[in-house]
């Protein structure tokens, strides 16, 4: 496919898509001549019942609300491709991963976990990160999410795990939250819950963007190539701008800034053509390797350590087209594990086998119907043709006498398949009795969760303990911390401690056991890309007065990288330049805040550094930048923005050349090298080592 080709779904949705510009009709199409007055017998009396229309405008108004998912209820979608790099038919029979010539559209959707459909994007949370592929065999569901574990080992037990994250039922409190009792006493009393929540506790809940965020298939997976022959699989997505994360007290201020922020940032990355790219990736275990692991691949707790099995990238997905219509797609749009297409199976990991069950049953009740599938945005682009028949909304007629298989009425329409595409079940030997027992495979819920404790860097460590005091800080009762703690002592004692001490509860006296030393790089956040600016927003603090040439100094080269750059004043409209110019402002920085924005610039120009330094709102935008670790740059005057409370390191560099302090670029003028400099640090991500716990923004 040429990247300017419109791909089939593309051209599918074409015959549902309808625009607004004819006049207005009922729904069964007749004109209508006036929808702002009801019919009334006599100018002031009563609405009359045969006024169709003020009926049917009502009655569809009424009916428009769908449940929202009873989890992943806030998300956020789009449509791309997936193009493989080479092909896996020594591995598997899926004609989509065959070759690079196939290109395959897909829809995916992001979400959070708990919240509802309208609450804020950057809670504490875990993301979803599931992937339609239209593929020509049929549609491949790929349902993970941004953290390669699960809370529980067992599908019977989500019901309980997401009851306790919710909402608690009494009074519905807190909203979009796992900082309550009902989950950490779910936590304290499930001890598998504990390698996940090493992970909901770290960086990883939450991320600067989608598109800088990975994506796990989760479960161990099966591949079976044309001979029969299977290879388990674990799916990864790798973003190419690497995995970034925002700071807990910025994501808690974004919530009420700006709720739609990573939602909004996936809308406004593709509608400005910086397309979202993933790299698909796979970890390939054979089937006479099965038992090789100190863990069991059924067990949904538990990653292959990209050390051990390394990751293959086989593939990369783009997304480059927002919907049309946030409910038609986004809300429509029906994810199941079931969807499967030759070349990928199950494994009998007991999470995987309920999801297998219960994603067709939600969307039964969510969708209203047996006939979802034929909502535009799920319908396949292979074709379909069976013999489902009737259900609420169905929107296919159907020809001919016959719908049952086996017929000569029909011709014996439609035929059974044959050859390739068709879907054989893997086939695999089960026997045992039946028993509700958890496998004894299952049973070490700790060495992992210490594992990925020892791989952090140091500041991830530090997050990790905020988040852990942070969260059970917020429990109510005191044996519900006391028991999580002591939980987490079986991860790491030092750890345990830290987090009873910022709690008030009692530190563990002696170690549970020891901390088995081994670690795996590769889940470190350190070890992701860092470099791109694509998308990285970056505020310019202007007044009366700029330095017009250091805006542009700034400006442009990081503009030619990608970033977006926005010129911010007390209000809106345009300041002077200090060359008598002027400059267009963006935006007003009463109406946004530093949280918004990845780094802060504060060009020169005595008169205008003059003005911002005597603004509080300017300086608390620098300030608060600062203490969330964002690269600052500040030219010539504008070094006065930077004077106390930051700390002297930074504004006695202030005085001097050009240098970098705490990653802060200060320069008498912006050179060539601060403005390198600045574009390096911003690439970075965050400045970690810069100590902020004294600054008081
Ligand atoms: Fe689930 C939605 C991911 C376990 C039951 N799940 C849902 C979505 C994602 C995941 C990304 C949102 C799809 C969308 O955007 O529409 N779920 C996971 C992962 C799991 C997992 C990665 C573990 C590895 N889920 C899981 C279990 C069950 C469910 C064990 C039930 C036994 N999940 C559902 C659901 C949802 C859902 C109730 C709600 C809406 C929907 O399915 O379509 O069926």
């Amino acid at each position: 496919m040429a990247a300017d080709e419109r791909d089939a779904k593309d051209r599918q949705l074409d015959g549902d898509r309808v625009d607004s510009d004819r006049p207005l009709t009922t729904d069964t199409g007749v004109k209508v001549g006036d929808t702002d007055n009801s019919l009334r017998a006599g100018a002031r009396g009563p609405t009359l019942l045969e006024d169709f229309h003020a009926r049917e405008k009502i009655t569809h108004f009424d009916h428009e609300r769908i449940p929202e998912r009873v989890v992943h209820a806030r998300g956020a979608g789009a449509y791309g491709h997936f193009r493989p790099y080479e092909g896996l038919s020594d591995v598997t029979a899926a004609h989509f991963l065959s070759g690079p010539d196939v290109v395959t559209p897909v829809f995916v959707r992001f979400s959070t976990v708990a919240g509802s459909r309208g609450s804020a994007d950057t809670v504490r949370d875990v993301r979803g990160f599931a992937t339609k592929f239209y593929t020509e065999e049929g549609n491949y569901d790929l349902v993970g999410n941004n953290i390669p574990v699960f809370f529980i080992q067992d599908g019977v037990k989500f019901p309980d795990f997401v009851h306790s994250v919710k909402p608690e039922p009494h009074n519905e409190i807190p909203q979009a939250q796992s900082a309550h009792d009902t989950l950490w006493d779910f936590v304290g009393l499930q001890p598998e819950t504990m390698h996940m929540m090493m992970w909901l506790m770290s960086d990883r809940a939450i991320p600067r963007s989608y598109r800088m965020m990975q994506g796990f298939g989760v479960h161990t997976f099966r591949f079976v190539n044309a001979e029969g022959r299977g290879t388990f699989v674990k799916f990864h997505w790798k973003p190419m701008l690497g995995t970034h994360s925002l700071v807990w007290d910025e994501a808690q201020r974004i919530q009420g800034n700006d709720p739609d922020y990573n939602r909004r940032d996936l809308w406004d990355s593709i509608e400005r053509g910086q397309f979202p790219e993933w790299e698909l990736g796979v970890q390939l275990v054979a089937e006479e390797d099965e038992h090789k692991f100190d863990f069991d691949l059924l067990d949904a707790t538990k990653i292959i350590p990209e050390e051990e099995v390394p990751v293959r990238p086989i593939g990369k997905l783009t997304l480059n087209r927002n919907p049309d219509n946030f409910f038609a797609e986004t809300e429509q749009v029906a994810f199941h594990t079931a969807n499967v297409v030759p070349g990928i199976d199950f494994t009998n990991d007991p999470l995987l086998q309920a999801r297998n069950f219960s994603y067709l049953d939600t969307q039964l009740l969510r969708l209203g119907g047996s006939n979802f599938q034929q909502i535009p945005v799920n319908r396949p682009v292979a074709p379909v043709s069976n013999n489902q028949r009737d259900g609420f909304a169905q929107h296919r007629v159907h020809r001919g006498r016959t719908s049952y298989f086996g017929n000569s009425l029909g011709g014996g329409c439609p035929a059974l398949g044959g050859g390739s595409g068709v879907y054989h079940h893997y086939t695999e030997k089960v026997e045992g009795d039946k028993v509700r027992v958890r496998s004894e495979s299952f049973a070490d819920h700790y060495s992992q969760a210490t594992l990925f404790y020892n791989s952090l860097a140091d500041w991830e460590r530090e997050h990790l303990v905020e988040a852990f005091r942070f969260e059970l800080g917020h429990c109510e009762e005191l044996e519900v911390r006391q028991r999580v703690v002591a939980n987490l002592n079986h991860v790491d004692h030092g750890l345990s401690v830290r987090v009873a001490e910022g709690i008030g509860v009692e530190p563990p006296e002696e170690e549970a056991g020891p901390n088995h030393g081994r670690s795996s790089p590769a889940v470190s956040q350190l070890s992701t890309t860092f470099g791109p600016v694509v998308g990285r927003k970056v505020a310019v603090l202007v007044a009366d007065g700029v330095d017009e040439a250091a805006v542009d100094a700034f400006r442009e080269p990081l503009v030619g990288a990608g970033a977006v750059v926005e010129l911010l004043a007390a209000t809106d409209g345009a300041v002077r330049t200090s060359e008598g110019g002027v400059v267009t402002v963006d935006r007003a920085y009463t109406t946004v805040s530093s949280v918004l924005y990845d780094a802060v610039v504060v060009p020169g120009g005595p008169e205008s550094a003059r003005t911002l330094a005597g603004d509080g709102g300017a300086r608390h935008f620098v300030l608060e930048a600062y203490k969330h670790h964002k690269p600052v740059a500040a030219v010539g005057a504008g070094t006065d923005l930077l004077a106390p409370p930051l700390p002297d390191e930074v504004t006695s560099a202030a005085a001097g050349t050009a240098r970098t302090e705490l990653g802060v670029v200060v320069s008498p003028e912006a050179g060539e090298e601060s403005v390198a400099e600045f574009t390096r640090l911003l690439g970075a991500h965050r400045y970690w080592d810069r100590p902020t716990a004294s600054v008081p923004a």
